[in-house]
């Protein structure tokens, strides 16, 4: 494989690990805020980045290239709010579909068709992500500061399968 392409897909198996951080991390700050159900959400979401990784992995190693395990950063997770939480996930989410198109665009100029075919999925999923935090962060402003209709918007999100 190209090494310029082998190099973005080992990174960005560091950055779906780290996106499976943070949304750890906004997970143990609804927990904390007893708020359960979105608590929840964004543990099924760790997981999915954590699958998101996994991906990238066995697409390195079927192709006989090696998966570098680097150091997962720091998160900090210190919100003032729930909509301060969900704004910052929904940052991330646009942060790595840039990285997934210059993944793209590293697979197009290197012709590699098999690497661009396995993107594919990554950049569907990415408008899916983008599209989940942006319903996200507009549920939690429809709510505003009514308690009772958070605590109905909760038990809502709650439900959630992964
Ligand atoms: Fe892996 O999609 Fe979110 O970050």
């Amino acid at each position: 494989m190209n090494k310029n392409v082998v190099e973005l897909l080992n990174a960005q198996v560091n950055k779906e690990f780290f996106s499976a951080y943070l949304y750890l991390g906004i997970s143990k700050y609804f927990t904390k805020e007893n708020l359960p159900g979105f608590a929840s959400w964004y543990r099924v979401q760790a997981q999915e980045e954590q699958e998101h990784a996994m991906k990238i992995y066995d697409y390195l190693l079927d192709n006989d290239e090696d998966v570098r395990l680097s150091q997962i950063a720091q998160v900090d997770v210190n919100f003032d709010s729930a909509l301060e939480a969900a704004k910052d996930a929904d940052k991330h989410e646009h942060y790595i579909t840039g990285e997934i198109v210059k993944i793209m665009d590293a697979a197009v100029e290197a012709k590699d068709y098999s690497t661009q075919l396995f993107l594919d999925w990554f950049i569907t999923e990415q408008a899916e992500e983008e599209r989940n935090s942006k319903d996200m962060i507009a549920k939690i402003e429809m709510v505003g500061c009514d308690k009772k209709s958070l605590y109905l918007l909760d038990k809502e999100v709650g439900s959630r399968k992964s």
